[in-house]
């Protein structure tokens, strides 16, 4: 490979069994770059920029570096330099031969930690390291300020280029310094790092670390409105300054936010925090473990949400505010600004997106340590902590509200499913409440089975009833609700019956009684109008309850066919349309089951075709009382009444009658 490499390749070094680590050649990274940075998009191309910088960061964090500075060079470049303490360029401890700075740019560090890396907090690539970058760049170039001596080294693709050399003193510089030009073979001839990209890492960074100063800047003709060409960043604030600006001049519950900083005991590491709670507009969360966005959140957001759930409770506890119990985390987060930032060592992320912490320790650390402060915030100003605690108790009240609504929606829901339809219903595909759906009740099984094949499936659908149903006039309300036939019809319609009924429920838009052109076939109809007009009288108000009218001849005259509702009908239809020449043929149907699917639709069901007659209450009849005592008349128990009003009424009888 190349001159700094002597000795034999990584296979040759030996392992301690505590100091497991793989160590390989670049050639993989660049055979399947998808593996190392997860793609070759632009987000990809952007983990290189990132990698870079957070090692910077790194430095920074540890205490070692006070500054860190970003150029965008309009080649196409990014230049990274920190005032840390420099890269190792002595002989590694454990590769004899190598300097470490070789064997950190040179060698694919996968899994395992590295030894003597004493701030093994690096995410960015989450430990694949700077590596990747080389081995990614057409070019990369490092120097180091370290011991007043200025080293340099360049690289290619992975390869060495311009092997570690001094390159003169440094007597007043410490540092590193990393310039890297992305390699078009990997990402594509068109591919560049974006400024707007960098110049916001570059701010949010200064935002996450109060301790370092940011400088960014970018040859002209890259700068735009909203990408100066220089700018410097340093938040001695921290998150609370950023947390300003995304609160803008929103008008918040407390007047100030929560804001603060701890350390975790025993050198653990630390946590940052700052949360308002805007009256309007949305919230917004940003966690982050190391400096390294964790936009899933993840255990250290686990931590917070205990500390201020435990907060508020113990607080509406201390004001005896009984409903505060009933608190939760959603409650204190949803609609506020968030913004939280831990540090850890050996930071565990989860293992594909790598966009959420999975540490466990960073949930306990983060809620015992943040707790201590918020119960302090709330109750240091009783006001303060009264005005957050009513503003949480709104979001719980409207939380309780959409859950009952929730709840009441659920509920119907699955009582319409669970409404147990009769097994002789031949539904519908349209759902209940669709328009333009009917339901047929048809005289028969057999007429049922042809009413099945004539329908349209989408909108019709098929109840076959087996013989004279029960009169419900004369019948006790336990006799009807035993009875099957009529429990069906009420299953069927699913609006229940009676005191039940319930006109919105109605599953169909019309019902059609589609019964044989006979005196039965009447008498059935009639007992079917008496059921709707007890049980479910809206419906029949409605003007929902029709009467199909299934022809009762057939009357054929060469290719000429038409059908006769009645004797009458046929006799008119004779003299009107059967005029010419030839025999006549006409056929009477014994029952709806006699007719073909076909002949069934073309006359009676097919919407386009036939004539329904709707059932109304007639002219001063509108009122239930006086209905219902005719129908007690006609329907009911008495014969000897039915035989007088049948007598008194004979005479009126004419074809609208049976519009009653
Ligand atoms: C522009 C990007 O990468 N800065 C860095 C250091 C400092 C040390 C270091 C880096 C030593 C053995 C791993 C120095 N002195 N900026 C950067 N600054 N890496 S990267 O050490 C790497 C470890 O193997 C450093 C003492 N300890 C650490």
């Amino acid at each position: 490979m190349s001159d700094l490499f002597t000795g034999g390749g990584p296979q040759s070094t030996d392992y301690n069994a505590d100091q497991i680590e793989v160590l390989e050649g670049l050639e993989p990274v660049r055979r399947r770059p998808g593996m190392y940075i997860g793609g070759t998009d632009e987000r990809a191309l952007h983990h290189l920029a990132n990698e870079v910088v957070d090692n910077a960061m790194d430095e920074a964090v540890a205490g070692h570096a006070t500054r860190i500075e970003l150029h965008l060079s309009a080649d196409g470049s990014l230049s990274v330099t920190d005032n840390g303490r420099g890269i190792p360029v002595d002989e590694h401890p454990r590769y004899p031969g190598r300097s470490a700075l070789e064997v950190i740019f040179m060698m694919l560090h996968s899994g395992g930690k590295f030894s003597g890396k004493a701030y093994e907090t690096s995410g960015g690539l989450h430990g694949v390291g700077v590596s990747v970058v080389n081995a990614l760049s057409e070019r990369l170039d490092v120097e180091v300020a370290r011991n007043k001596v200025l080293y340099r080294a360049t690289f290619s693709r992975g390869e060495v280029v311009e092997p570690l050399a001094e390159a003169g003193q440094a007597p007043n510089r410490r540092g590193t310094k990393i310039s890297f030009l992305p390699d078009t073979d990997i990402f594509g001839a068109k591919a560049r790092l974006k400024p707007a990209r960098l110049f916001r890492l570059a701010r949010s960074k200064a935002y996450l670390f109060g301790g370092v100063e940011i400088r960014w800047s970018c040859d002209p003709e890259l700068a735009s409105d909203d990408v100066p060409a220089e700018a410097v960043f340093q938040f001695p604030g921290g998150l609370a300054d950023h947390l300003a600006v995304l609160v803008d001049d929103r008008e918040c519950a407390t007047t100030e936010p929560f804001a603060g900083k701890a350390k975790f005991p025993d050198g653990q590491g630390s946590v940052e925090w700052a949360i308002a709670w805007p009256l309007y507009g949305e919230g917004s969360t940003s966690y982050y473990c190391n400096t390294i966005p964790t936009p899933d959140g993840g255990t250290h957001e686990t931590g917070l949400r205990g500390a201020l759930t435990k907060g508020i409770r113990a607080f509406a506890e201390l004001t005896s505010t009984k409903k505060g119990s009933q608190l939760t985390a959603d409650d204190m987060v949803n609609g506020a600004e968030i913004m939280l930032s831990v540090f850890i060592r050996e930071p565990q992320f989860q293992s594909q997106t790598k966009d959420r912490l999975t540490s466990p320790e960073a949930a306990r650390l983060v809620e015992v340590a943040i707790k201590d402060h918020f119960d302090h915030f709330l109750s240091d100003d009783m006001n303060r902590g009264k005005a957050l605690m009513g503003f949480a108790l709104e979001r719980l009240d409207e939380r309780l509200k959409r859950k009952a609504e929730k709840e009441i929606k659920r509920k119907t829901a699955t009582n319409r499913r669970s409404l147990r339809l009769p097994g002789k219903l031949t539904d519908c595909a349209a759902g209940s409440g669709s328009a333009e759906t009917e339901l047929f009740i048809v005289e028969g099984d057999s007429a049922g089975g042809s009413a099945k094949q004539a329908r349209d499936r989408r909108t019709q659908a098929i109840l076959p009833i087996r013989g004279k149903i029960l009169n419900v006039a004369s019948s006790t309300t336990a006799k009807i609700a035993a009875n099957s036939e009529i429990a069906d019809l009420i299953l069927a319609i699913g609006a229940g019956a009676g005191k039940n009924y319930d006109d919105e429920a109605v599953r169909y838009d019309r019902i059609v009684i589609m019964t044989d052109a006979d005196v039965d076939g009447a008498h059935i109809a009639t007992l079917l109008m008496t059921f709707f007009f007890q049980e479910m009288p809206g419906l029949v108000r409605g003007g929902r309850l029709y009467l199909a009218q299934p022809p009762l001849y057939r009357i054929a005259q060469g290719g000429k066919v038409a059908y006769a509702r009645d004797d009458a009908h046929r006799e008119e239809l004779m003299a009107r349309e059967f005029t010419g020449k030839g025999k006549i043929e006409t056929s009477r149907f014994k029952g709806l089951g006699e007719m073909s699917p076909a002949q069934l639709k073309e006359t009676t069901m097919d919407p386009a075709k036939r004539t329904l007659i709707r059932v109304t209450l007639p002219q001063g009849y509108e009122d239930r009382a006086p209905v219902a005592d005719l129908v007690e008349r006609l329907m009911g128990k008495d014969p000897a009444m039915r035989f007088r009003f049948i007598q008194e009424h004979a005479r009126e009888l004419d074809e609208e009658a049976i519009d009653a």
